[in-house]
C-alpha cells in the first residue's frame, strides 16, 4: 500500500451553511470558493463521529461540479478514517438509488451530491445532503448540529490522491480506505421487480401500451433504459434525453406542466401516448400525464393508496398514509374511507422518514411531485411510474380513466400553487411576519374563516418539534389557505401560496382547479397583502 499524505488546512467559517428543507443548496459559485465544501463536508465527518471503518455511500445527479465534489470528498474520506466508500458509476447515483442503497449494504449513511430541481451549469446551482444509516435524509436535528459546528470549524483534513477513475467498475484501495465504483442502476432495478408485476407489465407493453419517459437530461436516464426499456420490453423510442449532461442540455429537469409544457402538449396532441412521465435532477420526483389528463401529484397518492392491492409489494394491509401539510387533502378522502390513519408532516421527506421506519405508514407524498413508500427513505421517480403503469396494465384502463373513476368513487380535491418570487428577503420576511401576528385576529373579525394558526409538528416517533412550518388558514366552506417561504432557493426568496378545497358534488368535478379556486386565490392574495409587501399582481409561476 502506498503511502497517503493527510493535510490538515486552516479555515474560516462560512456563515451561509445551514440546510434548507433538502440539503446545502448554492450557486456553483459559492461551492467553487476555496473550502466552501470542504468545511461543510468535515462538519459532516465530525459532527456524525462515525469512527473508524464506516462505509458510506457516495453520488450525484451529475451536474457540473459533480465529479470534483466527488473527488474532494473522497480524499477527505480518506483523509478522515473512512473504511469504505460505494461510489455510483461516472459518479452517478439517484437520489432513491442512494437510500436503497444504504440499506440493503447497510453502510452507516450517504452524501448525495444533487441541487434536485434546481437548474444546472456553471451558472446553475449544486447542493449536498447527507443520509442516516436508515437511508433517510438526516433530521433537523443533525443539520442543525452540522451547521453549528460549521460555524466554528477552523480545519479540515484532506489527503493528496490522485483523481478517481469513475468509469471502471470495481473495487481498489487508497491508502486504508477502499474504494468500490458501482453499477448505479442494477440494485435499484432488482427492488423495483420486487415491488411490480413485471410479467404484467411487460404485457402491456408488448400489446401496445405507449409510454414516452422525459429524463431531461438528468440522472434518470440509465434507469430508465434500463428498466422500461431492457426489463419491460417497451421500445427505445419510449425513452427521452437519457444522456446524464452537466447542464441538463439546457432544460430545465424540473417534472411540472410549466417546466415540462413540452409533455403536455404532447399528451393534448391527437395520437398522444398512453402513459407520459418525467423525472427531476436527481430522480426522486415524478410528473404523471395521460392522453388528455394531467395528473396533479395530490391525486396521484390518493390513487395510489386506493389502489394497493393491484401491485405485488403493497397488497399487505397498508398501516396508514402520510403527506406534507400544504399537500392537497384528497389523499385523506381515500384513508378516511379505509379508516386508516393520516399523517401530516411539515414540508420535507426528512419528515416522513420516522414514520416509515416505525412501520406507521406505507405509502406518502408532497404536492412538490414526490411520492414515495417504504421501499426506500426518499421519494422515487421511477417507482411512482411503474406504479402507474402497473395500476394502468391491471385495470386495463387509460389514465383518464383511473383518475374519473377515482374523483367519482372519493370526490376531488381542487389544488393549486401559487409562488411569487421575491428578490428581497426581508419584504419576504416581513410578510410572513405580519401575517403571523395577524392571524390571530383575522377568524375573530372575518365571518368566513373557520380558524388560522402556524403549523407546528410534533414527530410521533421521537418527540421532536419542529415550529414555525407554514401559515394555514381554513375556510367555513372547508377550503384552505397555506402559506409558507422555499426553503430549497438560492437566492432571493420564494412565498408559497397553496390552495386546496375538497368537492364532493359531481355536476362540479369537471372544473378547471384555477376556475374552481380563483376566489379562495383573491382571498390568499388579500389575506397577506402580497401586492403591497411584493409589489406584484400575480403570482411569477403556478402550477
Ligand atoms: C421543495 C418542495 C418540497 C420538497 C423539496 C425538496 O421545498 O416544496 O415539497 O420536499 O423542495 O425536493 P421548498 O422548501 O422549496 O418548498 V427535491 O426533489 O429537492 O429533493
Ligand atoms: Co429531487
Amino acid at each position: 500500500m502506498t503511502e497517503i499524505s493527510v493535510r490538515e488546512v486552516q479555515c474560516t467559517p462560512f456563515n451561509d451553511q445551514r440546510p434548507g428543507t433538502a440539503g446545502l443548496r448554492k450557486k456553483v459559485t459559492v461551492f467553487q470558493q476555496p473550502n466552501y465544501l470542504e468545511n461543510f463536508v468535515q462538519s459532516i465527518f465530525d459532527t456524525l463521529d462515525l469512527g473508524n471503518d464506516a462505509t458510506l455511500v457516495l453520488g450525484g445527479d451529475g451536474r457540473f461540479f459533480n465529479r470534483e465534489a466527488i473527488n474532494i470528498i473522497t480524499a477527505m474520506a480518506v483523509a478522515n478514517n473512512i473504511g469504505r466508500l460505494v461510489i455510483g458509476q461516472d459518479g452517478l447515483l439517484s437520489t432513491p438509488a442512494v437510500s436503497n442503497l444504504i440499506r440493503t449494504r447497510k453502510t452507516n449513511g450517504g452524501i448525495l451530491l444533487t441541487a434536485s430541481h434546481n437548474p444546472g451549469g456553471p451558472d446553475g446551482d449544486f447542493g449536498i445532503k447527507f443520509n442516516t444509516a436508515s437511508g433517510g435524509q438526516a433530521p433537523e436535528q443533525l443539520t442543525d448540529a452540522v451547521y453549528e459546528h460549521s460555524q466554528s470549524i477552523s480545519s479540515y483534513r484532506i489527503a493528496d490522491i490522485n483523481p478517481l477513475d469513475l468509469g471502471t467498475l470495481g473495487t481498489y484501495s487508497i491508502g486504508t480506505m477502499e474504494v468500490e465504483i458501482v453499477d448505479p442502476v442494477s440494485d435499484y432495478a432488482v427492488l423495483m421487480e420486487e415491488l411490480f408485476d413485471f410479467e404484467l407489465i411487460r404485457g402491456a407493453f408488448k400489446s401496445g401500451t405507449r409510454l414516452h419517459f422525459d429524463a431531461l437530461n438528468a440522472v434518470t436516464g440509465p434507469y430508465a433504459e434500463k428498466i422500461f426499456c431492457d426489463l419491460l420490453g417497451a421500445s427505445k423510442d419510449s425513452v427521452h434525453n437519457t444522456q446524464p449532461l452537466e447542464n441538463f442540455g439546457g432544460l430545465h429537469p424540473d417534472p411540472n406542466p410549466v417546466d415540462a409544457a413540452h409533455l403536455v402538449k404532447l399528451a393534448f396532441a391527437d395520437n398522444a401516448p398512453d402513459l407520459l412521465a418525467a423525472s427531476d435532477g436527481d430522480g426522486d420526483r415524478n410528473m404523471i400525464l395521460g392522453r388528455g389528463m394531467i395528473v396533479s401529484p395530490g391525486d396521484s397518492l390518493a390513487i395510489m393508496l386506493a389502489n394497493t392491492q393491484l401491485a405485488p409489494g403493497y397488497r399487505e394491509a397498508i398501516p396508514g398514509v402520510a403527506r406534507s401539510m400544504p399537500t392537497s387533502r384528497a389523499v385523506d378522502m381515500v384513508a378516511a374511507e379505509l379508516n386508516i390513519p393520516l399523517y401530516e408532516t411539515p414540508t420535507g421527506w426528512r419528515f416522513f422518514c420516522n414514520l416509515l421506519e416505525s412501520g406507521s405508514i406505507a405509502l406518502c407524498g408532497e404536492e412538490s411531485f414526490g411520492t414515495g413508500s417504504a421501499h426506500t427513505r426518499e421519494k422515487d421517480g421511477l417507482w411512482a411510474i411503474l406504479y402507474w403503469l402497473n395500476m394502468m396494465a391491471s385495470l386495463n384502463q387509460s389514465v383518464d380513466e383511473i383518475v374519473q373513476r377515482h374523483w367519482r368513487r372519493f370526490g376531488r380535491c381542487f389544488f393549486q400553487r401559487r409562488d411569487y418570487f421575491i428578490p428581497d428577503t426581508d419584504k419576504a420576511n416581513a410578510l410572513i411576519q405580519d401575517l403571523t401576528t395577524s392571524i390571530r385576529d383575522l377568524a375573530a373579525i372575518t365571518t368566513n374563516i373557520e380558524t388560522a394558526d402556524v403549523f407546528s409538528y410534533t414527530d410521533p416517533v421521537d418527540g421532536s418539534v419542529s415550529n414555525n412550518q407554514g401559515i394555514r388558514i381554513f375556510l367555513t366552506d372547508g377550503s384552505r389557505i397555506v402559506y409558507r417561504l422555499s426553503g430549497t432557493g438560492t437566492s432571493g426568496a420564494t412565498l408559497r401560496v397553496y390552495l386546496d378545497k375538497q368537492e364532493r358534488d359531481s355536476t362540479r368535478i369537471q372544473q378547471t382547479p384555477a376556475y374552481a379556486l380563483d376566489e379562495l386565490g383573491l382571498l390568499a392574495t388579500d389575506i397577506a397583502r402580497i401586492k403591497h409587501y411584493t409589489g406584484l399582481d400575480a403570482p411569477t409561476f403556478s402550477i
